[in-house]
């Protein structure tokens, strides 16, 4: 196993000039390039080359003209610096594979009978041997050669520039892209796809060609997708100046996709989950899931495309920024308070865990074996958040600015976070942004600042004292409610201790700390009461910091709960009346099993008492306001928008708890919509030993059984329910799952892991998953180290050296990719136990 180190970049010593490809597509694929290679440095020049995903076989080398015998060993073909005398060298590599054997879909790959790529981070060199890495910038010409009748849509990057028919039913299709460009960023497809085609004008007057691309039946559910892709294009040239710089963007659905999405220039690829939509199939949350990640891709063009990453260790410099970017897309198309409240509940749950664990590495961490698994939620969403801070600190304009300057200076090259951060700093020399590279960029884990305050009568000053255990560079947003309410200001803690002053405070404030999640942190204010929460909870001004009094009040609570605290009545009156005040569907979602764990020092938490907090709290609120529950929903029903359907269903929720199972088994067998019918389900799926569960979810199974988007939706119900394991264990075994396809393994053996009454119930879940992940790793090392990472909180608990001895003994006994192997050994890391 290869560790990559990131101070150990080095300029390679040649980069591609142009690139030349042609495809053959058959069971056996031809492929052929002819690069030109520019010297720039000393040394020879060596190819990265992977083949054995879809056993590549080289078939020629010629440099300059003459044939060669190059070394290939399981890594590179090394070209000697002797064979390439000319300052610009031409190679020509041909090689064969056999892309249906190659199902690590990582490569050129067939999902469905089609054939479709997936190149980042390192998949260009499944398929061709190249200087794959992404600061390779090159202009692409692809030809594609295929049967006609079998593959009638060819595509690649960039614009068609010809195409025709050939003798023997065959055809082709020359596509060329005219903005250089890593090979992370080529795309090809080859299928039998129907196309849904509109346009978009773009504000200098261009009209840009859009098409989306699925398998026929599917055309009715891309109207939604392209509305978004129109919402995309136009939302970034109003706010960030940004416009599309092809005369086509093609977006195509796959069923087998190991992600979200792939942003290639042009030709953006999907995993259909994030394409299609009709309201008989989708949720509310999936056609926002859909319209953001449309949009996220849209808006790589520019922050990863047209500008791109020096190395992998750069991918927060256009991750977080990109997803920065989607994040506002949504706020500003929909509700930014309900956003907002999204956003960190996501980063809380998943990022915060992974920087609590053995998994924890800054948003550009500085080493790596398979680099698939930095694709983290640190290097997302955390990055997005520092991305927010910086843009806090320099403001809209300011950020705008920056970002525009960022664009300008790099466009059409690969560079750092650095490079990003001059920008910002050139257009807001005010602003010193310099601690950002020594904290937020280079070191793991949450900050945690505690805070202090006073307020005199007598000088009429507040005084505000924060300690924090790091010196970081944190922005943090703070209101004095019942004072001067909307105001809000900036405190700025560089150091390990600082103090503010606030003079003319007329009388005692309740202070509003970190409004809008203003910093990654956890804040633990000393003097705040629950009283304090509560009035919070209903007088800030702050949407964000409104929920999240109330879910810190929630949280004492649950933790008073978990550690067997006496609880007053007074307690409970202040929880149940804010919630009373706060009727949204999210206020009525309380940090779950897994957020309580998180909060928990390692090696304490025993499952059964977080459990048994959880259960406590749901049915406080259950029997306490099934009166306002039930009106609620009642009142909801009648409003037709995904607000007042969220708010219904969480009604719902709590009224099952109830035995109100009609209630659900009505919106299952009568509504229309997938979403109130998720809602009826998910509502019964929680219920113990209820009786219509069985038939409920068999009944939604046999309506749906021809759509593998929504039996996914039935697995992961299936996977969530009480004891799970034996009918995982059965569907797993059947014709409704496929453990190819990462939908569906991410769907049943995912939500399994998810699972935790499941999951801690016993060791026999355990040993089925890792069993589960060990033959997935056999074929795709993606899929399978990602389902690994979900035992990272292992240590948390009081049966942790259990859990140990389980994956030590699965580890101990297999030769694994090094995806995995790099999963297993930080887990198993044991100054992770220290943590
Ligand atoms: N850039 C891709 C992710 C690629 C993951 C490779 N393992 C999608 C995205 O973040 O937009
Ligand atoms: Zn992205």
């Amino acid at each position: 196993m290869q560790r990559t180190f990131r101070h150990l970049y080095s300029r390679p010593p040649f980069v591609a000039q142009s690139v030349n490809l042609t495809f053959h597509l058959d069971a056996i694929c031809k492929v052929q390039s002819t690069v030109l290679y520019k010297r720039i440095g000393k040394g020879d020049l060596v190819l990265n080359g992977d083949r054995k995903p879809a056993n590549m076989t080289v078939r020629s080398v010629v440099v300059n003209g003459e044939k060669l015998n190059p070394v290939i060993d399981d890594r590179f073909m090394t070209i000697r610096s002797e064979d390439l005398l000319k300052d610009i060298n031409q190679v020509d590599i041909e090689v064969t594979l056999e892309p249906e054997k190659n199902l690590s879909l990582s490569g050129l790959y067939k999902s469905s009978g089609n054939f479709c790529t997936q190149c980042e981070a390192e998949g260009f060199r499944n398929f061709m041997y190249f200087m794959d890495r992404p600061d390779n910038m090159s202009m692409y010409s692809t030809k594609i050669i295929a049967h006609k009748s079998a593959y009638p849509v060819l595509l690649s990057n960039g614009n068609e520039v010809e195409k025709g028919d050939l003798d023997n039913g065959m055809h082709y299709s020359v596509w060329e892209d005219p903005w250089p460009k890593p090979s992370y960023l080529f795309a090809l497809v080859a299928g039998n796809l129907v196309s849904n085609k509109d346009f978009f004008q773009t504000r200098s007057g261009k009209k840009v060609e859009l098409g989306i691309y699925v398998e026929t039946g599917n055309l009715d559910k891309t109207t939604h997708a392209m509305e978004s892709i129109k919402r995309a294009f136009k939302w970034d040239e109003e706010r960030f100046d940004r416009e599309y710089d092809l005369d086509q963007f093609n977006v195509v659905a796959v069923n087998d996709f190991n992600m979200g999405a792939m942003e290639n220039k042009g030709l953006n690829i999907f995993n259909s989950k994030y394409v299609l939509a009709s309201p008989e199939t989708a949720t509310d949350e999936d056609y926002l899931a859909i319209e953001a990640i449309i949009g996220h891709e849209y808006f790589h063009n520019w922050s990863g495309n047209r500008v791109t990453c020096r190395d992998w260790f750069q991918l927060t410099l256009k991750e977080g920024l990109t997803v920065f970017r989607d994040q506002e897309f949504t706020s500003d198309l929909h509700d930014r308070g309900e956003k907002r409240i999204d956003d960190v509940r996501l980063l809380r749950r998943i990022q915060f865990s992974e920087d609590n664990g053995p998994m924890k590495h800054p948003i550009r961490p500085d080493s790596y074996i398979a680099m698939d698994n930095f694709y983290t939620s640190t290097v997302y969403e955390k990055g997005a958040e520092v991305i927010r801070m910086i843009y806090t600190l320099v403001g809209t304009e300011g950020f705008k600015r920056g970002l525009n300057r960022y664009f300008e200076t790099h466009d059409g090259h690969a560079v750092t976070c650095e490079d990003f951060l001059a920008s910002m700093e050139v257009e807001n020399p005010q602003v010193d942004l310099s601690q950002f590279l020594t904290s937020w960029y280079s070191q793991s884990g949450t900050p945690e600042l505690v805070v202090t305050h006073t307020y005199n009568e007598e000088t009429k000053c507040f005084h505000v004292h924060v300690k924090n255990d790091r010196e970081f560079d944190v922005p943090i947003v703070i209101g004095l409610v019942g004072v001067d309410d909307d105001m809000s200001r900036t405190l700025r803690v560089r150091t390990k201790e600082e103090n503010f002053t606030f003079e003319n405070v007329p009388s005692k404030p309740v202070p509003s700390y970190l409004r809008g999640f203003s910093a990654p942190v956890i804040l633990r204010c000393l003097d705040m009461s629950r009283d304090d929460l509560a009035f919070l909870s209903n007088h800030d001004t702050d949407a964000f910091n409104r929920y999240d009094a109330l879910q810190q009040l929630v949280t004492q609570l649950l933790l008073d709960k978990v550690h067997n605290r006496n609880v007053t009545a007074h307690d409970e009156q202040l929880v149940l009346e804010a919630i009373k005040n706060n009727l949204t569907a999210q206020s009525l979602t309380f940090p779950d099993e897994q957020m309580l764990t998180d909060m928990l020092p390692n090696g304490t938490v025993k499952a059964e008492s977080v459990i048994y907090a959880c259960d406590y709290l749901d049915n406080l609120v259950a029997s306490n306001l099934e009166s306002v529950l039930e009106r609620t929903y009642l009142e909801s029903s009648r409003t037709d928008s995904p607000k007042a359907r969220a708010l219904k269903n969480r009604c719902l929720w709590f009224l099952a708890l109830r035995k109100r199972t009609d209630l659900a088994l009505e919106q299952i067998t009568n509504s229309g919509s997938m979403t109130d019918k998720m809602g009826g389900l998910a509502a019964i799926n929680r219920v113990p030993d209820c009786s219509e569960r069985e038939a409920a979810l068999e009944y939604f199974l046999s309506a749906h059984r021809g759509d593998p988007l929504v039996v996914q939706k039935w697995l992961r119900l299936e996977a969530s329910a009480t004891n799970a394991l034996p009918r995982v264990m059965k569907i797993s075994e059947s014709d409704l799952f496929d453990i190819k396809n990462p939908n569906e393994t991410r769907a049943l053996f995912g939500t399994l892991a998810a699972n935790f009454r499941e999951i801690h119930s016993s060791h026999e879940p355990r040993e089925f998953l890792l069993s589960k992940i060990v033959e997935i790793d056999s074929f795709n090392p993606q899929l399978a180290a990602k389902l690994a990472k979900q035992f990272g909180d292992f240590r948390k608990y009081t049966h942790a050296a259990k859990i140990e001895d389980q994956i030590q003994d699965v580890h101990s006994k297999g030769n694994f990719s090094p995806d995995l192997s790099e999963v297993f050994e930080m887990l198993l890391l044991k100054s992770s136990s220290k943590l």
